[in-house]
């Protein structure tokens, strides 16, 4: 696609941000502190943890820029970024949650395969664009649609940037053409991040947004949507991304035998602490975030100072002086929800956080029952170890 180039090495890399915690550099897989994620409940773009599969792209001249729309479809059309502005402009408060967040943990129990990351593999961030289901009424697709005429059931984007596991091929996925073409999923094509145009490391110029499912399907730096018969045939959706039981490893893997990974389950992490720290005082406050994939609301957080034995519940909130009320008509709906509480805690203490979310999912005890062999969607209770004394560790 004119305008937009791949570089095969990593010589043109973008400037990024040093707090950033960084998995590896080459591609570039970084992530913030706990404590700085929480700091804020939209996260900033410097601090937005960074996932990628090969060198980040260049866009040389935005006015050649076009993403074509083709398939399964009567009328293809190539867009403009001036076309894709001209439609109505939405804000969506999304959290964007790689499936790999807390792979390290997991990777404890025994290893598995994939970037170490610690609990920031996640961000919140308002992301501004047009929505696909309008994308695609340009192009004669109703909204709420099944099944084009031409036999089209499912949504592909495909991006230009050169991914090992694609043999240098570009990262690709896709999501149902119901779910596309659904007002109510508010699946984006973004172009703005908090109030700016993308960055590179996110996307620019224009990136998908699936809301409530793991980072892998919003796709960066897209070149082209397909309209096709069957799910994406890429690596990343049929050779990834998948959760296996524990039961199942690199020798009697059976990839087509699961589903390609969508929504995220209920997760939440402790951010005030590390896994192992010291306090100065008995009183803690404990705090972080929790997140359900699907736009489920969070109902409950439960916090407990004796690795599990009794709990409290915490307080839950988006915005300051505004109660979180799951499902509210004030609540971000696809964002993830702060959690805080204090307690006095002995000499030693095991700190564990669970949620729930409102369809009474919960998060499993151990990281053991859930282990998959790539490490994918450790929603473990978080445990961190915290003892009274100096935190110089
Ligand atoms: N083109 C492209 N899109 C991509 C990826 C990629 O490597 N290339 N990584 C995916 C994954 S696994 C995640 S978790 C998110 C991360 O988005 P971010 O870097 O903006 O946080 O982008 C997704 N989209
Ligand atoms: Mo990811």
């Amino acid at each position: 696609m004119p305008g937009l180039i791949a570089p095969s090495d990593y010589s043109r890399e973008p400037p990024r941000h040093p707090c950033l915690q960084v998995n590896s550099k080459e591609p570039f897989n970084a992530e913030p502190p706990r404590r700085a994620l929480v700091s804020s409940y939209v996260t900033s773009v410097d601090l937005f943890y960074k996932r990628n599969h090969g060198p980040i792209p260049i866009v040389d001249d935005i006015e050649r820029y076009r993403v074509s729309v083709t398939g399964l479809v009567a009328n293809a059309r190539e867009l403009s970024m001036a076309d894709i502005r001209k439609l109505r402009k939405y804000n969506v408060t999304a959290t964007l949650q790689c499936a790999g967040n807390r792979r390290t943990a997991m990777s404890k129990t025994k290893k598995v395969r994939g970037v170490g990351w610690d609990v920031s593999a996640i961000g919140n961030a308002i992301w501004g664009g047009a929505k696909l289901c309008d994308v695609l009424e340009l192009l004669g697709i109703p909204k709420l649609t099944t099944s084009t005429p031409l036999g089209g059931k499912h949504v592909e984007f495909v991006s230009i940037d050169k991914c090992k596991e694609e043999k240098g091929g570009p990262y690709k996925a896709s999501i149902p053409l119901i779910q596309a073409t659904n007002p109510e999923a508010d699946v984006l094509l973004a172009y703005e991040m908090n109030g700016e145009p993308l960055n590179r490391d996110h996307g620019y110029p224009l990136r998908v947004i699936v809301p409530g499912v793991i980072g892998a399907r919003s796709v960066k730096w897209l070149d082209a949507i397909n309209i096709i018969a069957e799910e994406c045939q890429g690596f990343f959706m049929q050779k990834d991304y998948k959760m296996f039981p524990p039961t199942v490893d690199w020798d009697n893997i059976n990839w087509s035998s699961r589903r390609p990974q969508m929504d995220f389950p209920i997760q939440c992490a402790i951010c005030s602490f590390n896994d192992i720290d010291a306090v100065k005082q008995r009183k803690v406050t404990i705090s972080g975030y929790a997140a359900s994939g699907g736009g489920r609301g969070i109902e409950r957080v439960d916090i407990s100072i004796d690795g599990g034995k009794t709990w409290i519940e915490a307080q839950r909130y988006q915005k300051s002086g505004l109660t979180y009320v799951a499902d509210g008509a004030n609540s971000d709906k696809w964002a993830w929800v702060f959690f805080e509480a204090e307690a006095e805690i002995p000499g030693t203490a095991e700190i564990v956080a669970k949620a729930v979310d409102i369809a009474g999912n919960v998060q499993p005890q151990t990281a053991e029952e859930i282990w998959n062999l790539r490490g994918i969607l450790n929603t473990s209770w978080h445990r961190v170890q915290v003892r009274l004394g100096h935190s110089n560790l």
